[in-house]
């Protein structure tokens, strides 16, 4: 980064110190990860200075015969990774794309059956606070507080009373795998749309390590920087009988110009998922996550849902006389981020919740493996039974930067 380095010392030194954050502590939120520097490099190319409304082939701009063949071979990547009948990678994020996805099926007033948000759901799947819930009618069912399964007897009945047009599943905090058969069922009998949000088990799902709900829904939507390892945005896959409204919605009923530089990552970070290696770290992703639930029940805390099949732990921290905002804050302190969370129900506020989420793909990314997770879980048990305990945040923290020195992912 020279140019930069010469030119903005101000940002370039930011740059620094949060590349020195990202190496010296222990990245536990699981919506993040560590991309690849081939990633790294076509987000940051001169992809960036083009314009390119519209689609391959047909576009507002001139200039894009070089654009188009960068889309069109992410798109080809990704039908092969998850075996998708059509791929809109134009998405910025994946709350355009849920959006996007709504509009192109929805008119304002109609009923959507989605996930409450302390059950694992996300805002965008209709939470009160959003535009969005303003427009639709989102109903929102719950994980059973016993299995931490979805219940689906209450699925089949509130479809029932509530004819959605829209079943919605697939989850930003629920850490067990899903039966999209179930939900395809239940969308049958009320001729409804099926739609799953998988942003944050892609991966696992690319992988082969998680149910693949493509073939069966009618819409699925993603993130391409959770578990898939990509750049930060967003991607749709449809059935070919939606493909011409997914696009409309995308372009240009919601955005304007597509950010091709990411696009161009996604197209490398989908490269990299159809490689063999990709298996293998996905399933080590999950092992790790394994490794840390054995290690907390263990301990006497309380995993939300029953435990993990995937790459995240939603914990309940209470029991241990902590709220979700003191213990992310502990363990802040020794270099160790997560993020406090609500858990199913929660009598306490967003802000205070009495859970944090946890996960696995930054760490695995670094070649962690189980041997590092026993040692993670120890320090976190340690620090969340001793939150005031100063000396014991400076040798954690020093510890923790011991063990980072071994796993540099960016030199
Ligand atoms: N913000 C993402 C997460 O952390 O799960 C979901 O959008």
């Amino acid at each position: 980064m020279t140019a930069l380095k010469e030119f903005d010392s101000e940002i370039y030194n930011l740059i620094e110190k949060e590349k020195e954050r990202q190496m010296n502590g222990l990245e536990l939120i699981p919506s993040e990860n560590f991309v690849s520097l081939a990633v790294l490099e076509a987000n940051g190319s001169i992809l960036t200075n083009k314009y390119s409304e519209g689609y391959s082939g047909k576009r507002y701009y001139g200039g894009c015969q070089i654009i188009d063949g960068v889309e069109d071979l992410a798109i080809d990547r990704a039908k092969k990774l998850f075996g998708a009948e059509h791929v809109n990678v134009q998405p910025l994020s994946g709350a355009p794309a849920n959006i996007g996805a709504y509009f192109a099926i929805l008119e304002p007033g109609d009923t959507v059956l989605g996930m409450d948000l302390s059950h694992g759901g996300h805002l965008t799947h209709g939470h009160p606070i959003t535009y969005i819930s303003k427009i639709f009618n989102f109903q929102r069912y719950k994980t059973d507080l016993e299995t931490g399964l979805i219940d689906f007897d209450n699925v089949r009945k509130m479809a029932k009373e509530f004819k959605p047009k829209l079943i919605l599943c697939g989850y930003s905090a629920y850490s067990r795998d899903l039966d999209y058969k179930q939900f395809k069922e239940i969308a049958d009998e009320i001729d409804a749309y099926t739609m799953a949000d998988i942003a944050h088990i892609a991966g696992l799902i690319a992988a082969g390590k998680m149910n693949n709900p493509v073939k069966e829904f009618d819409i699925v939507t993603t993130t391409t920087h959770k578990t898939l390892r990509g750049p930060r945005g967003g991607m749709i896959m449809c059935k070919e009988e939606l493909a011409k409204k997914i696009d409309k919605s995308i372009f240009p009923g919601l955005q304007g110009g597509p950010h091709e530089n990411l696009i161009a990552g996604k197209a490398v970070a989908f490269k990299e998922a159809l490689q063999p290696e990709f298996k293998t770290y996905a399933e080590q992703i999950m092992k790790n996550a394994k490794t840390l639930e054995k290690e907390f029940i263990e301990a006497g805390f309380k995993l939300c849902f029953n435990g993990t099949e995937n790459h995240l732990i939603l914990m309940d921290v209470t029991s241990k006389g902590l709220s979700g905002k003191e213990a992310e804050k502990v363990l802040d302190a020794a270099n160790i981020t997560l993020n406090k969370n609500m858990i199913p129900d929660d009598p306490r506020s967003p802000m205070d919740p009495s859970g944090v989420r946890f996960g696995t793909p930054s760490l695995t990314t670094r070649g962690m493996k189980e041997k590092e997770m026993k040692k993670v879980a120890q320090w976190m048990i340690a620090l969340l039974e001793n939150p005031k305990d100063e000396k014991l945040i400076e040798s954690t923290k020093k510890e923790i930067k011991e063990l980072c020195n071994d796993f540099i992912f960016y030199k």
